[in-house]
Protein backbone atom coordinates (compact mmCIF):
# COMPACT_ATOMS: atom_id res chain seq x y z
CA UNK A 1 0.00 0.00 0.00
CA UNK A 2 1.39 3.39 -0.55
CA UNK A 3 1.26 5.97 1.84
CA UNK A 4 -1.44 8.61 0.95
CA UNK A 5 0.34 11.69 2.13
CA UNK A 6 3.83 12.64 0.86
CA UNK A 7 5.28 12.44 -2.67
CA UNK A 8 5.48 8.92 -4.06
CA UNK A 9 8.36 8.08 -4.95
CA UNK A 10 9.95 5.17 -6.50
CA UNK A 11 10.06 3.73 -9.98
CA UNK A 12 7.45 4.82 -12.80
CA UNK A 13 4.99 2.29 -13.49
CA UNK A 14 4.67 3.32 -17.63
CA UNK A 15 8.74 2.64 -17.56
CA UNK A 16 9.69 -0.78 -19.16
CA UNK A 17 12.75 -2.83 -20.21
CA UNK A 18 12.43 -4.43 -23.38
CA UNK A 19 13.50 -8.61 -23.38
CA UNK A 20 12.66 -9.55 -26.54
CA UNK A 21 11.31 -8.74 -29.96
CA UNK A 22 9.36 -11.11 -32.10
CA UNK A 23 8.47 -10.67 -35.27
CA UNK A 24 7.22 -6.35 -34.21
CA UNK A 25 6.20 -7.11 -30.86
CA UNK A 26 8.23 -6.22 -28.36
CA UNK A 27 7.99 -8.03 -24.85
CA UNK A 28 8.32 -5.67 -21.86
CA UNK A 29 9.04 -6.17 -18.86
CA UNK A 30 7.18 -3.71 -16.15
CA UNK A 31 7.27 -3.08 -12.68
CA UNK A 32 5.29 -6.26 -12.23
CA UNK A 33 4.44 -7.54 -15.04
CA UNK A 34 5.70 -8.28 -18.84
CA UNK A 35 3.41 -7.23 -21.51
CA UNK A 36 3.48 -7.58 -25.24
CA UNK A 37 3.42 -4.47 -26.76
CA UNK A 38 3.25 -2.98 -30.66
CA UNK A 39 5.18 0.31 -31.26
CA UNK A 40 3.09 3.82 -31.70
CA UNK A 41 2.86 4.76 -35.43
CA UNK A 42 5.86 7.44 -35.02
CA UNK A 43 8.38 5.10 -33.76
CA UNK A 44 7.48 2.40 -36.89
CA UNK A 45 9.05 4.87 -38.94
CA UNK A 46 12.82 5.09 -39.90
CA UNK A 47 15.47 2.33 -39.41
CA UNK A 48 14.02 -1.30 -38.43
CA UNK A 49 16.19 -1.53 -34.92
CA UNK A 50 15.07 1.63 -33.52
CA UNK A 51 13.56 -0.20 -30.60
CA UNK A 52 15.69 -2.99 -29.57
CA UNK A 53 15.90 -5.54 -26.82
CA UNK A 54 17.75 -3.49 -23.64
CA UNK A 55 15.85 -0.51 -24.48
CA UNK A 56 14.38 1.31 -21.25
CA UNK A 57 10.71 2.20 -23.21
CA UNK A 58 7.54 4.46 -21.85
CA UNK A 59 4.66 2.03 -22.12
CA UNK A 60 1.02 3.29 -22.95
CA UNK A 61 -1.96 1.08 -21.86
CA UNK A 62 -4.99 1.09 -23.92
CA UNK A 63 -8.41 0.27 -22.75
CA UNK A 64 -8.97 -3.03 -24.41
CA UNK A 65 -5.78 -4.54 -22.44
CA UNK A 66 -2.99 -4.10 -25.37
CA UNK A 67 -0.08 -1.73 -25.09
CA UNK A 68 2.17 -0.31 -27.10
CA UNK A 69 5.93 1.37 -26.59
CA UNK A 70 5.06 5.09 -27.03
CA UNK A 71 8.79 6.42 -25.93
CA UNK A 72 12.31 5.12 -26.25
CA UNK A 73 14.38 6.54 -23.60
CA UNK A 74 18.54 7.35 -24.24
CA UNK A 75 20.80 4.72 -24.34
CA UNK A 76 23.83 4.20 -21.96
CA UNK A 77 25.07 1.91 -24.39
CA UNK A 78 24.44 0.03 -27.80
CA UNK A 79 25.97 -3.44 -29.16
CA UNK A 80 26.64 -2.92 -33.03
CA UNK A 81 27.66 -4.80 -36.08
CA UNK A 82 27.98 -3.88 -39.82
CA UNK A 83 24.52 -4.31 -41.67
CA UNK A 84 24.60 -7.18 -43.20
CA UNK A 85 24.54 -5.89 -46.63
CA UNK A 86 26.05 -2.25 -46.62
CA UNK A 87 27.93 0.46 -44.37
CA UNK A 88 25.41 1.02 -41.93
CA UNK A 89 25.32 -0.38 -38.56
CA UNK A 90 22.65 -2.21 -36.78
CA UNK A 91 22.49 -2.49 -33.19
CA UNK A 92 21.92 -5.37 -31.53
CA UNK A 93 20.92 -4.98 -28.05
CA UNK A 94 20.93 -1.62 -25.40
CA UNK A 95 22.17 -0.58 -22.43
CA UNK A 96 24.68 -3.88 -21.69
CA UNK A 97 27.57 -3.90 -19.30
CA UNK A 98 29.11 -7.04 -20.64
CA UNK A 99 29.20 -9.43 -23.33
CA UNK A 100 30.14 -13.09 -22.11
CA UNK A 101 32.14 -14.54 -25.48
CA UNK A 102 31.56 -18.52 -24.51
CA UNK A 103 34.10 -20.30 -26.31
CA UNK A 104 35.09 -24.41 -25.83
CA UNK A 105 38.10 -25.64 -25.06
CA UNK A 106 37.29 -28.78 -27.13
CA UNK A 107 34.61 -29.50 -30.22
CA UNK A 108 34.51 -27.14 -31.17
CA UNK A 109 38.28 -26.25 -30.83
CA UNK A 110 38.93 -22.48 -30.04
CA UNK A 111 39.19 -20.34 -32.67
CA UNK A 112 41.07 -17.21 -31.81
CA UNK A 113 40.77 -15.01 -34.62
CA UNK A 114 37.35 -15.25 -34.11
CA UNK A 115 37.64 -14.68 -30.50
CA UNK A 116 39.43 -11.39 -31.39
CA UNK A 117 36.72 -9.98 -33.44
CA UNK A 118 34.79 -10.51 -30.94
CA UNK A 119 36.30 -9.16 -28.09
CA UNK A 120 36.85 -5.69 -31.05
CA UNK A 121 33.13 -5.83 -31.50
CA UNK A 122 33.11 -5.35 -27.36
CA UNK A 123 35.32 -2.76 -27.54
CA UNK A 124 33.86 -0.49 -30.00
CA UNK A 125 30.70 -1.21 -28.22
CA UNK A 126 31.97 0.16 -25.36
CA UNK A 127 30.84 -3.27 -23.44
CA UNK A 128 33.05 -5.21 -20.77
CA UNK A 129 33.73 -8.17 -22.02
CA UNK A 130 35.04 -11.49 -20.22
CA UNK A 131 35.64 -14.93 -21.84
CA UNK A 132 33.77 -18.45 -20.74
CA UNK A 133 36.00 -21.76 -21.86
CA UNK A 134 33.34 -23.91 -21.39
CA UNK A 135 33.56 -28.09 -22.10
CA UNK A 136 36.46 -28.23 -19.41
CA UNK A 137 35.25 -31.77 -18.89
CA UNK A 138 36.42 -32.96 -22.07
CA UNK A 139 40.12 -31.61 -21.59
CA UNK A 140 42.44 -33.40 -18.88
CA UNK A 141 43.44 -31.38 -15.63
CA UNK A 142 46.79 -31.22 -17.00
CA UNK A 143 46.63 -30.15 -20.45
CA UNK A 144 46.75 -27.09 -21.81
CA UNK A 145 43.64 -26.04 -23.16
CA UNK A 146 43.57 -22.56 -22.35
CA UNK A 147 47.01 -22.27 -23.96
CA UNK A 148 44.91 -20.54 -26.81
CA UNK A 149 43.66 -17.74 -24.27
CA UNK A 150 46.59 -16.80 -23.11
CA UNK A 151 47.51 -13.80 -25.26
CA UNK A 152 43.75 -12.75 -24.86
CA UNK A 153 44.34 -12.90 -20.50
CA UNK A 154 47.77 -11.45 -21.05
CA UNK A 155 45.45 -8.44 -22.87
CA UNK A 156 43.45 -7.92 -19.32
CA UNK A 157 40.92 -10.16 -20.33
CA UNK A 158 39.03 -12.42 -17.65
CA UNK A 159 38.85 -16.32 -18.48
CA UNK A 160 36.68 -18.28 -17.02
CA UNK A 161 36.90 -22.18 -17.63
CA UNK A 162 33.45 -23.88 -17.24
CA UNK A 163 31.76 -27.32 -17.29
CA UNK A 164 28.07 -27.41 -17.92
CA UNK A 165 28.39 -31.24 -17.83
CA UNK A 166 30.69 -31.22 -14.20
CA UNK A 167 29.14 -28.12 -13.30
CA UNK A 168 32.65 -26.71 -12.74
CA UNK A 169 32.95 -22.85 -12.58
CA UNK A 170 29.06 -22.61 -12.73
CA UNK A 171 28.70 -20.74 -9.57
CA UNK A 172 31.50 -18.01 -10.25
CA UNK A 173 29.61 -17.49 -13.62
CA UNK A 174 26.71 -16.67 -11.79
CA UNK A 175 27.46 -14.39 -9.61
CA UNK A 176 29.97 -12.44 -11.66
CA UNK A 177 26.86 -11.82 -13.86
CA UNK A 178 24.62 -11.01 -10.92
CA UNK A 179 23.45 -7.25 -11.12
CA UNK A 180 24.74 -6.76 -14.39
CA UNK A 181 23.31 -6.93 -17.68
CA UNK A 182 25.25 -9.08 -20.10
CA UNK A 183 24.82 -11.29 -23.33
CA UNK A 184 26.50 -14.31 -24.34
CA UNK A 185 28.42 -14.86 -27.61
CA UNK A 186 30.14 -16.68 -29.58
CA UNK A 187 30.51 -19.45 -32.15
CA UNK A 188 27.54 -22.29 -32.73
CA UNK A 189 28.09 -25.52 -30.51
CA UNK A 190 30.58 -23.70 -27.73
CA UNK A 191 27.72 -24.81 -25.40
CA UNK A 192 25.67 -21.00 -24.68
CA UNK A 193 22.24 -22.32 -24.40
CA UNK A 194 23.24 -25.16 -21.95
CA UNK A 195 25.14 -21.95 -19.88
CA UNK A 196 21.87 -20.37 -20.37
CA UNK A 197 20.20 -23.23 -19.27
CA UNK A 198 22.46 -23.75 -16.42
CA UNK A 199 22.24 -20.22 -14.75
CA UNK A 200 18.60 -19.78 -15.95
CA UNK A 201 16.44 -23.00 -14.73
CA UNK A 202 12.76 -21.52 -16.67
CA UNK A 203 14.63 -20.27 -19.83
CA UNK A 204 14.18 -23.83 -21.59
CA UNK A 205 16.28 -23.34 -24.53
CA UNK A 206 16.64 -25.96 -26.55
CA UNK A 207 20.57 -27.31 -26.74
CA UNK A 208 22.01 -28.94 -29.66
CA UNK A 209 19.96 -26.52 -31.98
CA UNK A 210 21.56 -23.59 -34.42
CA UNK A 211 19.55 -20.85 -34.21
CA UNK A 212 20.81 -18.80 -36.50
CA UNK A 213 20.21 -20.84 -39.37
CA UNK A 214 19.53 -18.96 -43.10
CA UNK A 215 17.00 -20.49 -44.96
CA UNK A 216 16.58 -19.18 -48.46
CA UNK A 217 18.73 -16.87 -47.58
CA UNK A 218 17.31 -14.94 -45.31
CA UNK A 219 18.07 -14.12 -41.89
CA UNK A 220 16.15 -15.62 -39.10
CA UNK A 221 16.31 -13.54 -35.87
CA UNK A 222 19.86 -12.01 -34.95
CA UNK A 223 18.07 -10.09 -32.10
CA UNK A 224 19.31 -10.52 -28.33
CA UNK A 225 16.85 -12.11 -25.83
CA UNK A 226 17.30 -11.37 -21.82
CA UNK A 227 16.18 -13.53 -19.38
CA UNK A 228 16.19 -12.43 -15.69
CA UNK A 229 18.69 -13.94 -13.53
CA UNK A 230 17.57 -14.98 -10.11
CA UNK A 231 19.88 -12.97 -7.76
CA UNK A 232 18.76 -9.58 -9.76
CA UNK A 233 20.49 -8.40 -13.35
CA UNK A 234 19.84 -9.85 -16.88
CA UNK A 235 21.30 -12.58 -19.30
CA UNK A 236 20.40 -13.40 -22.69
CA UNK A 237 21.93 -14.30 -25.89
CA UNK A 238 22.62 -12.93 -29.36
CA UNK A 239 22.65 -14.84 -32.31
CA UNK A 240 23.39 -12.16 -33.87
CA UNK A 241 27.38 -11.36 -33.39
CA UNK A 242 28.97 -14.28 -34.49
CA UNK A 243 28.71 -13.60 -38.29
CA UNK A 244 28.93 -9.76 -37.20
CA UNK A 245 31.16 -7.48 -39.83
CA UNK A 246 32.94 -4.61 -38.15
CA UNK A 247 30.60 -1.35 -37.79
CA UNK A 248 32.79 1.66 -39.91
CA UNK A 249 35.23 2.84 -38.10
CA UNK A 250 39.02 4.75 -38.58
CA UNK A 251 42.13 2.64 -38.63
CA UNK A 252 42.58 4.44 -35.00
CA UNK A 253 39.84 2.86 -33.60
CA UNK A 254 40.48 -0.30 -34.49
CA UNK A 255 44.16 0.02 -33.09
CA UNK A 256 42.54 1.44 -29.57
CA UNK A 257 40.26 -1.73 -29.69
CA UNK A 258 43.04 -3.92 -28.81
CA UNK A 259 44.22 -2.92 -25.32
CA UNK A 260 47.78 -3.98 -25.56
CA UNK A 261 47.97 -1.91 -29.02
CA UNK A 262 46.53 0.87 -27.13
CA UNK A 263 49.12 1.34 -24.47
CA UNK A 264 52.04 1.35 -27.24
CA UNK A 265 50.61 3.40 -30.13
CA UNK A 266 51.91 6.48 -28.58
CA UNK A 267 55.22 5.28 -29.33
CA UNK A 268 55.09 4.50 -32.70
CA UNK A 269 56.85 7.42 -34.55
CA UNK A 270 54.22 8.61 -37.19
CA UNK A 271 50.82 9.50 -35.22
CA UNK A 272 48.67 7.91 -38.01
CA UNK A 273 50.69 4.83 -37.79
CA UNK A 274 48.10 1.86 -38.70
CA UNK A 275 51.16 -0.20 -37.48
CA UNK A 276 52.10 -2.06 -40.38
CA UNK A 277 55.03 -1.62 -42.06
CA UNK A 278 55.78 1.79 -40.96
CA UNK A 279 59.35 2.76 -39.72
CA UNK A 280 59.90 3.07 -36.07
CA UNK A 281 56.44 1.09 -35.21
CA UNK A 282 55.97 0.34 -31.50
CA UNK A 283 53.92 -1.82 -31.62
CA UNK A 284 55.92 -4.14 -35.09
CA UNK A 285 58.67 -3.64 -32.32
CA UNK A 286 56.82 -5.15 -29.52
CA UNK A 287 55.34 -8.31 -32.19
CA UNK A 288 59.52 -8.75 -32.60
CA UNK A 289 60.39 -8.74 -29.60
CA UNK A 290 57.64 -11.33 -28.67
CA UNK A 291 56.16 -9.00 -26.51
CA UNK A 292 53.02 -9.39 -28.06
CA UNK A 293 51.73 -12.28 -29.41
CA UNK A 294 51.82 -12.91 -33.21
CA UNK A 295 47.64 -13.82 -33.13
CA UNK A 296 46.93 -10.71 -31.82
CA UNK A 297 48.83 -8.50 -33.89
CA UNK A 298 47.56 -11.39 -37.15
CA UNK A 299 44.13 -10.50 -35.86
CA UNK A 300 44.52 -6.75 -35.63
CA UNK A 301 46.20 -6.63 -39.82
CA UNK A 302 43.18 -9.28 -40.69
CA UNK A 303 40.91 -6.75 -39.22
CA UNK A 304 41.95 -3.60 -40.53
CA UNK A 305 41.99 -5.13 -44.28
CA UNK A 306 38.32 -5.45 -43.23
CA UNK A 307 37.86 -1.97 -42.19
CA UNK A 308 40.12 -0.19 -44.63
CA UNK A 309 38.28 -2.30 -47.23
CA UNK A 310 34.94 -1.46 -45.93
CA UNK A 311 35.36 2.28 -46.69
CA UNK A 312 35.59 4.13 -43.88
CA UNK A 313 39.04 5.28 -44.16
CA UNK A 314 39.44 8.87 -45.27
CA UNK A 315 35.92 8.61 -46.57
CA UNK A 316 34.63 10.56 -43.00
CA UNK A 317 32.91 7.14 -42.32
CA UNK A 318 34.52 7.26 -39.20
N1 LIG B 1 31.04 -32.20 -22.84
C1 LIG B 1 30.32 -31.08 -22.76
N2 LIG B 1 29.35 -30.83 -23.67
C2 LIG B 1 28.64 -29.70 -23.56
C3 LIG B 1 28.88 -28.75 -22.53
N3 LIG B 1 28.03 -27.71 -22.72
C4 LIG B 1 27.29 -28.00 -23.80
N4 LIG B 1 27.65 -29.20 -24.31
C5 LIG B 1 27.10 -29.88 -25.51
O1 LIG B 1 27.50 -29.14 -26.68
C6 LIG B 1 26.49 -29.17 -27.67
C7 LIG B 1 26.11 -27.75 -28.08
O2 LIG B 1 25.52 -27.09 -26.97
P1 LIG B 1 24.58 -25.80 -27.12
O3 LIG B 1 24.25 -25.35 -25.75
O4 LIG B 1 23.44 -26.07 -28.04
O5 LIG B 1 25.59 -24.79 -27.83
P2 LIG B 1 25.28 -23.36 -28.53
O6 LIG B 1 25.21 -23.60 -29.99
O7 LIG B 1 26.48 -22.51 -28.17
O8 LIG B 1 24.01 -22.83 -27.95
C8 LIG B 1 25.32 -29.94 -27.05
O9 LIG B 1 25.40 -31.28 -27.49
C9 LIG B 1 25.58 -29.87 -25.55
O10 LIG B 1 25.04 -30.95 -24.84
C10 LIG B 1 29.92 -29.04 -21.57
O11 LIG B 1 30.24 -28.27 -20.65
N5 LIG B 1 30.61 -30.21 -21.76
MG1 LIG C 1 22.22 -22.28 -28.87
ZN1 LIG D 1 52.85 1.70 -35.19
Amino acid sequence: MRDAHGPVEGPDPDAGLVLAVLAGTYLVELETQRVECSLAGRLRRGPRDRVVTGDRVTVERLGDGSARIVERRPRRTRLVRRTSHGRGIQVLAANLDRVALAFSAADPDPDPSMLDRLLVLAELSDLEALVVVNKMDLVDATSDALEPFEPVRRAGYPILPTSVRSGRGLEELRSDLTGSVTVLAGPSGTGKSSLLNALLPRAGLRVGQVSERTGRGRHTTVAARLFSLPGGGYLGDTPGLQYAGLPPVAPAALARAFPELRALSGDCRFSDCRHRAEPECAVRRAVDAGRLPDSRYRSYLALLDEVEEGGAAGRGGA
